[in-house]
């Protein structure tokens, strides 16, 4: 059998010659041309045959070890591909010969959360060291399942980074129950395997740190626990007393250690406490002076790594299975040594995991030197706290940032990426996408390739509405790239003479701006995304009819303009660069 390897390759061309799978008794006819899509970017994909079609019955066999959900996608996977009957047993039981059987297996080599997926004739193989390793291979073979038929592929994969997944830790409206619950989903789809729950405005996260949950927002957070832990994602708490805590007071520890207490109750096993975005050049108590004395920095730090390792050592150490504590320093978005950063590093115990923006807090990029300097200033591998796509803070205020997760570096040297999104959770999937397939395969990463993925995904593979969703999600990124581009080569058009070209060129994605809004039918996209569709609609209106100007109809700037003041600019879409184009348009 001749094999087609494609080194850290998403798309698996099949059998476009006879020869091409010499040797597997099926070469005697072309067969039509099919595609296989796996996201995130496998690591290896190994084309082995032909498509295998499946028969009407199957068996998967799976051990103890793999989780009901877990098997149950690999039964989602067979129906997908047409199976109409099938059973789970366990290795060993009876196999009637005529089933197509699929194993999951087990190997220690294989890294942790990676897998092999082997597609054969004779049947599956999902192999993996651990439980997450079986769930993204299951994911996997969802995902190649076509309607009677499974690509015959191998494919081998594992992530970059340990950790990758989402920190809700923006200001404004938290998310709803629901929206987490959807969220998860979505996360587990894409392979992320993090969530930390950390809304700033949920009161009983921040202001109110010490008081208990109602029953049934406790009952809601068990639940996400539960739930993240069955798609093999890691659910942790934060809990933010920064504001008012007093770190001497053996009460505050009490209390933090009760509310710690209730939520392990509830079922959550993971904890941080972030202290970003509080105020620590004051005590909140005298108590903390005569301990810590004068206030500043270091003795900020002194006091928070003495609570940090209380609630390590003393509080999570009498809970079962609860993983290390995770905080964010008060000093989390650059990499310069400072007494607070020294004091910090030298007392916080080893096991405590550090989150880090980078070298701003909404940082552009962030590179490998800059992960080595944190992980240098602050004694450990710093997580990622991600500012992206998050849009609480002044400079983003009437925008949705739907560009693509781009400028983190590959190899970056960190434990993982959490990123922060926006309060509108599902406009957020094009950014969690990018950085689901970054942090599983960093060096293959494609920031446009995984938007358009995301797009296609999003419009149910229709070509008409991925392009309408780009242009819209192009009109939200900074400085709108590609619309820049076409304007720029109206420019050069025009200036050249040209211009009717020039007009015809632009007036081909002015329509698609013009029409996008009615092209998108994702129900949730659509109605967090409804005011910026609005106003699309309008600024693309707005360009066809400067178009019309400047094709000799002049009478059509005064609708283009008037359009553009219905528009209005509390509503950001396209800024800077559509409406500088606009302004200029009559006088060309
Ligand atoms: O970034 C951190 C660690 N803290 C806050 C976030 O809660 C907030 O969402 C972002 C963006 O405004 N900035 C912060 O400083």
């Amino acid at each position: 059998m001749r094999k087609i390897v494609l080194l850290a390759a998403v798309v698996v061309v099949a059998a476009a010659t006879p020869d091409t799978f010499a040797g597997s008794g099926d070469v005697a006819a072309p067969r039509p041309t099919s595609e296989v899509t796996v996201w995130p970017t496998p690591r290896e994909v190994e084309r082995l045959g032909p498509d295998v079609s499946v028969p009407g019955e199957a068996v998967v066999e799976a051990g103890e070890q793999i989780s009901q959900h877990t098997w149950q996608i690999a039964l989602d996977a067979l129906s997908q591909a047409g199976v109409l009957h099938q059973k789970i047993i366990r290795p060993g039981g009876p196999i009637d010969a005529d089933a197509f059987l699929v194993r999951f297996r087990t190997d220690a080599a294989v890294p942790a959360e990676g897998y092999v997926v082997d597609v054969r004739d004779s049947g599956v193989s999902i192999t993996s060291s651990d439980e997450a390793g079986a769930f993204h291979g299951a994911q996997t073979l969802l995902r190649l399942a076509r309607p009677g038929a499974i690509p015959g592929v191998r494919i081998t994969d594992h992530p970059s980074l340990p950790v990758r997944g989402i920190v809700e830790g923006f200001y404004g409206r938290p998310w709803t129950h629901a929206e987490r619950l959807d969220q998860l989903r979505f996360a587990a789809a894409v392979k992320l395997n993090a969530y930390v729950y950390a809304p700033k405005d949920d009161p009983y996260h921040r202001a109110r740190w010490a008081d208990p949950y109602p029953s049934a927002r406790l009952a809601e957070l068990g639940q996400l626990a539960d739930v993240a832990a069955s798609v093999q994602i890691r659910f942790t708490y934060a809990l933010a007393p920064g504001t008012t805590i007093c770190y001497s007071d053996p009460a505050h520890l009490h209390a933090l250690a009760a509310k710690i207490g209730l939520l392990h109750g509830a079922g959550v096993r993971s904890f941080a406490l972030p202290l970003d975005d509080i105020e620590y050049a004051r005590w909140n108590c005298p108590g903390d002076l005569a301990k810590y004395g004068p206030p500043g920095p270091a003795a900020a730090a002194r006091a928070q790594t003495d609570l940090l390792n209380r609630v390590q050592r003393d509080v999570l150490a009498g809970l079962d299975g609860v993983a290390p504590l995770q905080t964010v320093p008060t000093e989390y978005s650059d990499v310069a040594d400072s007494p607070y950063k020294k004091a910090f590093r030298e007392n916080l115990d080893e096991r405590v995991v550090l989150m880090w923006t980078g070298t701003a807090i909404v940082p552009a990029a962030i590179t490998a030197d800059e992960a080595a300097a944190a992980g240098a200033v602050w004694g450990r591998k710093p997580l990622v706290w991600d500012n992206y796509p998050v849009n609480d803070y002044p400079d983003a205020a009437g925008r949705l940032l739907l560009g693509p997760y781009t400028g983190r570096a590959a190899g970056m040297g960190v434990t993982g990426v959490l990123s922060n999104p926006m309060n509108q959770a599902c406009a957020s999937r094009g950014a969690l996408f990018g950085l689901a397939d970054f942090a599983w395969n960093d060096t293959a990463y494609d920031p446009d390739r995984a938007l358009r993925a995301h797009a296609s995904s999003l419009a149910g593979g229709d070509q008409r509405e991925t392009e309408a969703l780009l242009a819209f999600f192009d009109l939200n990124t900074r400085r709108s790239p590609v619309l820049a581009r076409k304007i720029s080569d109206f420019q050069i058009a025009w200036n050249s003479g040209d211009r009717h070209r020039a007009v015809a060129g632009l007036r081909a994605y002015a329509v698609t701006i013009a029409d996008a809004p009615k092209l998108i039918r994702d129900e949730c996209f659509a109605r967090e995304a409804r005011v910026w569709l609005d106003a699309t609609e309008r600024w693309g209106r707005a360009l066809l009819a400067a178009l019309d100007g400047l094709d000799g109809d002049r009478a059509r700037f005064a609708e283009s303009a008037k359009l553009v003041a219905e528009a209005g600019t509390a509503v950001k879409v396209g800024d800077g660069v559509l409406d500088r184009f606009l302004a200029l348009t009559p006088g060309l």
